[in-house]
């Protein structure tokens, strides 16, 4: 099999640069002419994108299950053309994926904390709506990324850059609770070994950003692509498969 394109994810908190970052990347692939595509989740053009924009901008009220599943349904919309344009040897580069829809849900939490007793202080504990597990469920067998770059910003950085808190979740306890699913997500794509997990440093210059991204892409570049297929998220069902064989 000749080789494909790269899929490459750029994640992050709000802010971080993602959409800066991943046009500069697509700049990058295109003067050094590799067939690149850009894509952005959630996409806003499409009937599902439509009512996740209006709900993103508080023009409509969704149960949090239903939202979850929207933007859930605007990956698989796309997901087969992702893999087509992979397998036709165009690099794709997608400004936030599947990683953003689990962390933004399983980050909400109840406005009302229950609390526990330590010594003579009160800890609140949040109660979260949606398991860490649930939220995982619908992205399971999306195509995976070859390459994620997480780029981490501080609140402070975050805040003084413009735009912050216009739309739903643009808030310091939010964006923490969702720092903290995307460390989890993080350990998990490393030890699935399913793609690589890159963290960058996301409060320094554009440019530094920039040329960090550069680093981690241009060895797919220098091997003119990817061996093998497209591989999917968290799929067990090779594993269960080969289970199953066992007792047939
Ligand atoms: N969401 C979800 O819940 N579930 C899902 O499945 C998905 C998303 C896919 C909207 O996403 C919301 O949807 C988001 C997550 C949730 N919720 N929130 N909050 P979106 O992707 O449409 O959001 P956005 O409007 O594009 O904002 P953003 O992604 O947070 O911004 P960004 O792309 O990371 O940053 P940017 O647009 O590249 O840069 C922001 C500004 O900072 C801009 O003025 C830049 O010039 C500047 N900038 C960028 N980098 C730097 C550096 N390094 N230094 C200084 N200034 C910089
Ligand atoms: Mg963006």
């Amino acid at each position: 099999m000749s080789k494909r394109g790269a899929f490459i994810a750029i994640e992050g908190l709000d802010r971080s640069g993602k959409s800066t970052q991943a046009s500069a990347l697509i700049k990058r692939l295109e003067a050094a002419n590799v067939p690149c595509k850009h894509i952005k989740f959630p996409d806003r053009t499409t009937p599902i994108g439509k009512m996740i924009d209006s709900y993103l901008q508080s023009k409509t009220e969704l149960d949090d299950h239903v939202i979850h599943l929207l933007f859930s349904a605007n990956r698989w919309e796309l997901a087969s053309s992702i893999v087509k344009a992979l397998e036709e040897g165009t690099t794709v580069v997608c400004d936030r994926y599947a990683f953003s829809g689990i962390a933004f849900s399983a980050a909400k939490v109840l406005p009302r904390e229950t609390t526990s007793k330590d010594g003579d202080s009160t800890i609140p504990i949040p109660t979260h709506v949606l398991s860490y597990e649930w939220c995982r469920a619908p992205e399971i067998s999306l195509p995976a990324p070859d390459l994620t770059f997480l780029l981490e910003v501080s609140p402070e950085k975050a805040e003084s850059r413009g735009g912050y808190g216009e739309e739903r979740y643009e808030n310091k306890e939010v964006q923490e609770h969702v720092r903290q699913v995307f460390d989890r997500i993080g350990e998990e794509i490393e030890s699935s070994g399913v793609g690589k997990w890159v963290v960058l440093d996301a409060d320094l210059d554009k440019d530094e950003v920039e040329q960090s991204v550069w680093d981690e892409v241009k060895p797919f570049i220098e091997h003119m692509g990817v061996s093998g297929p497209v591989r999917k998220l968290w799929d067990k069902t090779r594993e269960a498969a080969m289970v199953d064989a066992l007792y047939i």
